[in-house]
């Protein structure tokens, strides 16, 4: 079996977004779509020659026969060996801890996280470094230069792998080694959580649901809560990946997230409700009719965490993303911790991670995670919550009333507009940023305008750069509006408005977060002209 060189020229449009490239699965499935998106990531880390690497996916549509591809290309790239979950099946955590473990060079991971499966859906690939985190922006870059002078790809004419057996196989000269999925994420976790804590809660009659969406983490789910520390059977639910993800958006908020939201908000609900993404890197947080915004579980995990074995040391700092609301800020400060702010993407906590200036990140996304890992973790999460509640002994709006008291509230929501035409969505930014400098001291829906920017960051660690991310108009009173464009979707443009209010007055902390924020919904439009500049209405989802 020898490699060969297949002619190729470039394909408009491979520019990886906020978390690897996203597109439509047939696009992906198209002549040379994926081979000249891999080779030019193969040249761009220095080619592969030699060097160990991680491969795989969510379970989506064409993640079987991607994962094929990649196996023959690394070997014509002269790879020695590729780690490959069995079935293809790694969650994006379990591969970052994979590529960590296995010491590998870096890894290729299949998802296109929470956006839609099957093949009229999205598909999705990122390289990861070998510290296990996404690739930065330096990187991104010079894969994006490959893939604009890229002339061929190389092939190997080999047969399938057979990935449901675990254990080693050849792929020409290379060495494929299918690894058992879960095991060793499972053998993680258990470093850092006290089992035996949660173990005793269940065993004591506590109740949960975990959606897995039938996503990725459904295997994990069942291992670790069901099997490992003694939940009832039927504790996750949609706990069987599917291809399509059984047609619905595996995106654990409110919204995509109904069917446990009306388990938590129905009769007789469980103690708590948790929900993953189609990759298992992100969480969703519920209590008995009390949803948890991912900025507040953050902020309430800063706070807590010393309880879990793994950090009883402490947090050595935290970062959170621009958007994401200050409500961690304040448990940093009172703690004496650093925090830092970073733009939208877990690549921007890598650098922090690897200095060790921070040990917990996250995003008011719903990615949260620590050291451990250098991705967002979804069920790492998870069972950082359930350890918090063995620990404390409170109910998840037990924990929440006693943080905001003690720290205060920042209401929080973020509103949505999906696949608005890219020219509206641009021009809403630009006139935006035309009016930045004249909005400081500009009183707007009873709001001051304190400052207005356009938020750029530099990398205390490496230097870097990274300018574009986001638009930010603060208020007296700590109150902020966000302006961004996801860098995530696959058709026109998403708009993501942030908004956010600190509430200091225990008078009025139990308010339903649009109320709270009329205001700075008020603001936001008047600011923006949303509503005449996108001709929508309402937003399509508020998180
Ligand atoms: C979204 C989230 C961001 C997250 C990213 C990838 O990006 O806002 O916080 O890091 O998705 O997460 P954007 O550009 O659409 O706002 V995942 O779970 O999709 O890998
Ligand atoms: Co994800």
């Amino acid at each position: 079996m020898t490699a060969t060189q297949i002619p190729t020229s470039p394909i408009a449009g491979q520019k990886a977004g906020t978390s690897g490239l996203r597109r439509k699965t047939r696009d992906f499935m198209a002549p040379h779509f994926l081979e000249n998106y891999v080779q030019s990531i193969l040249t761009a880390i220095g080619g592969a020659q030699g060097k160990r690497l991680v491969l795989g996916g969510d379970g989506r549509f064409f993640n079987d026969r991607a994962i094929q591809i990649i196996l023959r290309m690394a070997a014509a790239n002269g790879a020695t060996e590729v780690i490959v979950g069995q079935n293809g099946i790694l969650s994006t955590p379990a591969a970052s801890h994979m590529i960590r473990m296995q010491k590998a060079d870096g890894g290729f991971i299949l998802s296109a996280s929470h956006n839609p499966g099957g093949e009229d859906e999205d598909f999705g690939l990122k390289f990861n470094m070998a510290n296990g985190g996404p690739a930065t922006e330096a990187l991104t870059d010079k894969i994006l230069a490959q893939t604009q002078s890229i002339t061929s790809y190389g092939m190997i004419d080999a047969p399938d792998v057979d990935l449901s057996v675990c254990g080693p196989a050849t792929v020409g000269d290379m060495t494929v080694t299918v690894v058992e999925s879960v095991t060793d994420y499972a053998a993680l976790m258990e470093t850092l959580f006290d089992f035996d804590a949660i173990a005793g809660l269940f065993a004591g009659g506590f109740t949960m649901r975990f959606d897995a969406m039938h996503a990725v983490t459904g295997p994990y789910a069942h291992a670790l809560l069901e099997d490992r520390l003694g939940a009832p059977k039927g504790t996750v639910i949609n706990g069987t990946p599917l291809p399509d993800f059984g047609g619905g958006h595996p995106d654990p908020n409110p919204i995509w997230a109904h069917e446990l939201m009306g388990i938590m908000t129905g009769d007789n609900p469980p103690d708590f409700g948790a929900a993953s993404d189609g990759d298992g890197d992100r969480n969703m947080i519920v209590g008995r009719g009390a949803y948890v915004t991912p900025s507040d579980s953050l902020a309430l995990i800063a706070a807590h965490a010393h309880r879990a074995p793994g950090y009883g040391q402490g947090l050595a700092g935290v970062a959170r993303s621009m958007p994401t609301s200050a409500a961690v800020d304040r448990v940093a400060a009172a703690k004496g911790i650093d925090c830092y702010e970073t733009p939208t993407g877990w690549k921007f906590f890598g650098s922090l991670l690897d200095a060790g200036k921070v040990s917990l990140c996250g995003e008011e996304s719903a990615g949260t995670g620590s050291g451990h890992v250098r991705e967002k973790d979804g069920l790492w999460a998870v069972l950082m919550w359930l350890n918090i509640i063995a620990a404390t002994g409170k109910s998840v709006s037990e924990l929440m009333a006693d943080h905001w008291a003690t720290y205060g509230r920042n209401y929080y929501s973020r509103h949505d507009y999906e696949a608005v035409e890219t020219d509206k969505a641009n021009g809403l930014m630009d006139a935006l940023r035309g009016k930045l400098a004249g909005l400081p001291g500009q009183t707007i829906a009873g709001l001051t305008v304190t400052m207005a920017d356009e938020f750029a960051y530099d990398d205390p660690v490496d230097g870097s750069h990274t300018s574009g991310q986001g638009i930010r108009i603060g208020f007296e009173g700590d109150a902020r509006v966000v302006f961004r464009l996801s860098g995530t979707g696959t058709q026109g443009a998403t708009l993501r408005v942030y908004l956010e209010l600190l509430e200091l007055d225990p008078a009025k902390m139990d308010l339903p977060a649009e109320e709270a924020l009329a205001a700075v919904i008020s603001a936001a439009d008047q600011i923006a002209g949303i509503k005449e500049r996108t001709g929508r209405e309402t937003p399509d989802v508020k998180t």
